[in-house]
């Protein structure tokens, strides 16, 4: 391992010099032919984030340095085949990293796991499909079943899947978004109506101030630094709160601006940077409004009241809350000094129209909802929804977690929804609710939940309680995956298993001659066309929609015609539009260059609400242990990975080569622990439930983070989150909370 000074800018030379290296790595030409058309209206979309493409045509392609290595990831040379199969156990894998399996390449063919050899040997798709649909009906309850779904998978899949899946009578559907943005849908539809964010990209334009919250763009959402310095040149304020000193959030130098690049003149980001303690941002925005609301007492002029009136419910009841609050239990829990709160409120207070972004440093926690419901109060003090420039923009992670949602991929439907999919297509659906991906994780381990489907995605590595998740997927009849690459979650599987390869985002997808199109929603609700062109990594793969019908067909041949939705997915498209009304005039709607924009109830100032206004919400600041001994961990993402996936062992940003098993540290911590840099640590995190779980091996690194507070990556760290550690509401794993102390070893 060897550590440098962490970067105080993002993009630059060394986005370029390392999209170089993973082009050349992974077979240069394709990649770079595909990468012309990524983001394009007319190409396909960036299998990376969710952030929206830009919305006048532009000569370029827009991708980042993490879209490169999505998409050569993606179009790599690499192959597990069945040889890679025959030369290795699945004992003998599971001792791999997860660099390591998925450096095996793209999936071939399916695979079908062989107890007596402990080998994947190969099987074909008719005999998989029929596999799966005899386990399926062997089950004593259609409840047994657990389907999980990734964001990556398009409206076009998803719908068909869901539609089998509520066939065949479950809504057990864990996504991907219960362990990610759930905090935000459950906080945003209490208050707001409507779980999605209510701004648009052209919004970034006209605010004056934009908070970023818990996010760090550099790596995760690399596009949205184009908004930030356009926002950031027009004297847009731009205010983070972070831990952590994250270089995106810090300057930027854009790699495709050829001139700044040649006199490397960046863009300073952020105007005002705070860094709270982990799971401080509640109080600090309760310190916010406080002071908000003490000013309007005190000159007046600051609240829009006439919104406030028109638009919201209980804001004396809060107004009241927040003037309980004591200024040094909040100063306290936020880690940072009234003057640093105080000075954020006044850019809030003189900014005409502000936008607050964020990402899982908010959701993450044990008071998620609590979080977002926090940033709405500030939003609506001053009318911050549904006008130019201004609103909530929970910014997504996968690049379709969100169109999977709007299209029925949820444990908690509607009825709407239900009723309209069983008219459209002469079915009953099932009404009882499902198990989310906690739930799941506990029914399968209880042993009632026993056939287990991902469609996408790396269950095993992606959920928390690492030890309880692999003895549930260990004691399920048959475990399926849907996937590109190998992975953890094909190693820890059922009796019975099942590896299904399928087609990736850039790819060719040819039915009945005629190249199809899909459709994926960003995290701004535009709905818009996606097709690929790649020759696809093997003959044998299908499409995520062709095997979900291919499953359908299994279970329910008479019942619909799986084959015509299979060769046309405009015949799905028109299905969809009969469900859902915001899809009407879908196919044609898709034709318009960058597609359509889903209309969102609030940022229209109507409020789906069970009060049919805005809500002032009023949630306790959490008492958070502080100097008790232990140590608040998050766990983040390096910027050489995506989730489960690991592309390299460098986390250029924060100055770390060759090496994912370390900790971030504040040095005082470090001293007065007795460490010093480069010791090697077993954490122990306390979970609730008063079990011990640990982790060894992390080798501490001096950083720029508060006291108490401490940095690792996941998937490795994920053994140390207990399986009771959840967002109240969300149930999303506490995965930016886990106290431990540790121990050298
Ligand atoms: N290249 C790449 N892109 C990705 C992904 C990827 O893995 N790689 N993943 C995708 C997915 S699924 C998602 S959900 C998004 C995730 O995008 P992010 O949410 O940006 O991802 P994390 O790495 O979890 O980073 C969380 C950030 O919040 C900060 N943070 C942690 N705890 C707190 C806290 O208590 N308060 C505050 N204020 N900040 C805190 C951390 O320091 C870090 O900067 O990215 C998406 N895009
Ligand atoms: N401790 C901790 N845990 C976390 C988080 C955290 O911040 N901390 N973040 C959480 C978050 S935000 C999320 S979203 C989850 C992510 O959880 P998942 O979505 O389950 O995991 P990924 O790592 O994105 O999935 C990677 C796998 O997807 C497959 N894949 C790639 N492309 C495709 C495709 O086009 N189709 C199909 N069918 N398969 C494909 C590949 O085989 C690859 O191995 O992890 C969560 N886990
Ligand atoms: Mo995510």
């Amino acid at each position: 391992m060897s550590t440098e000074s962490p970067k105080n800018f993002a993009g630059g030379w060394g986005a370029l010099k390392s999209s170089m290296k993973f082009l050349k790595r992974e077979g240069f030409v394709k990649g770079n032919k595909a990468l012309l058309k990524m983001n394009q209206q007319t190409g396909f979309d960036c299998p990376g984030c969710a952030w929206p493409d830009p919305k006048k045509p532009s000569k370029i392609a827009e991708y980042c340095e993490n879209g490169v290595k999505a998409l050569t990831y993606e179009s790599t040379h690499k192959r597990a085949s069945i040889a890679t199969f025959m030369k290795h156990s699945v004992t003998e894998m599971n001792t791999w990293d997860d660099f390591k399996l998925e450096d095996q390449g793209r999936l071939t063919e399916p695979f079908v796991y062989n107890p007596e050899t402990d080998k994947y040997d190969a099987i074909s798709w008719d005999a998989a499909f029929k596999l799966i649909a005899d386990e399926l009906k062997a089950l004593d309850n259609p409840d047994e079943a657990v389907f999980y779904t990734s964001g990556r998978t398009t409206n076009e899949a998803a719908f068909m899947y869901q539609l089998m899946i509520r066939m065949y009578g479950t809504n057990n559907f864990p996504d991907c978004s219960n362990l990610c943005h759930e905090s935000s849908g459950v906080g945003m539809a209490e208050t707001v109506g409507i779980g999605k964010g209510t701004v648009q990209i052209d919004d970034f334009e006209e605010a004056e101030a934009i908070f970023v919250i818990g996010q760090n763009p550099g790596t995760n959402h690399p596009r949205m630094l184009a908004e930030l310095q356009t926002a950031a040149r027009n004297g847009c304020k731009i205010v983070s709160f972070n831990p952590l000193k994250e270089a995106g959030l810090l300057n930027f130098l854009h790699p495709q601006d050829f001139g700044k690049m040649l006199s490397n003149t960046k863009t300073k980001i952020s105007s005002h940077y705070y860094q709270p303690r982990i799971g401080g941002d509640l109080a600090a925005m309760r310190g916010m409004i406080k002071y908000i609301l003490e000013q309007e007492e005190a000159k007046g002029g600051i609240l829009d009241k006439e919104f406030i009136e028109k638009h919201t419910s209980e804001f004396p009841e809060f107004e009241a809350k927040v003037k309980s609050e004591n200024w040094d239990f909040l100063v306290k829990q936020s880690g940072l000094t009234k003057e640093q709160i105080v000075e954020a409120a006044e850019i809030y207070i003189k900014s005409k129209a502000t936008i607050i972004c964020w990402a899982m440093g908010l959701t993450q926690h044990k008071h998620g909802v609590a979080n977002i419901q926090e940033v709405i109060s500030l939003l609506l003090l001053k009318g911050n929804i549904g006008r130019p420039g201004a609103g909530a923009c929970p910014v997504r992670g996968h690049s379709n977690v969100q169109g999977d949602r709007t299209v029925g991929i949820t444990e908690n439907p509607t009825e709407e929804f239900l009723s309209n999919l069983d008219k459209a297509f002469n079915m009953k659906s099932p009404r009882k609710h499902g198990y989310s991906a906690v739930h799941a994780i506990k029914a399968m381990a209880a042993g009632e939940a026993k056939v287990f489907f991902a469609m996408g995605g790396n269950f095993a590595a992606a959920t928390p309680d690492t030890e309880l998740t692999f003895k549930g997927l260990r004691k399920c009849n048959l475990t399926v995956h849907v996937s590109t690459h190998l992975n953890r979650s094909h190693v820890v599987h059922g009796k019975k298993a099942l590896i299904l390869p399928c087609l990736g985002r850039s790819e060719l997808d040819m039915q009945n001659g005629v190249r199809q199109k899909v459709t994926v929603e960003d995290s701004m609700s535009m709905v818009h066309a996606s097709s690929g062109s790649n020759l696809p990594a093997s003959k044998a793969l299908l499409s995520e929609t062709a095997i979900a019908c291919g499953i359908g067909k299994a279970l329910f041949p008479k019942d619909l015609e799986w084959d015509k939705y299979v060769a046309n997915y405009d015949l799905i498209r028109d299905k969809m539009e009969q469900v859902m009304p915001a899809f009407k005039g879908y196919n044609e709607k898709i034709k318009q260059p960058g597609g359509f924009h889903l209309r969102n109830s609030a940022a229209v100032r109507e409020w789906n609400t069970s009060t049919k206004k805005a809500r002032f919400i009023s949630n306790e600041v959490p008492d958070l242990p502080i100097d008790n001994g232990r140590i608040r961990l998050m766990t983040v993402r390096s910027h050489d990975q995506y989730n489960t996936t690991i592309y390299d062992y460098n986390d250029r940003y924060r100055g770390i080569k060759g090496e994912r098993m370390i900790i971030f540290m504040n040095k005082n911590d470090i001293s007065s622990l007795g460490l010093k840099e480069g010791d090697k640590l077993k954490l122990t995190s306390h979970a609730e439930d008063g079990k011990k779980r640990t982790a060894e091996g992390f080798k501490v690194v001096p950083y720029d983070i508060p006291e108490g507070c401490s940095s690792a990556y996941f998937p490795e760290t994920n053994v140390l989150v207990g399986i009771d550690e959840m967002a109240k509401k969300s149930h999303t794993p506490m995965s930016k909370f886990i106290e431990i102390t540790v121990d050298k070893m």
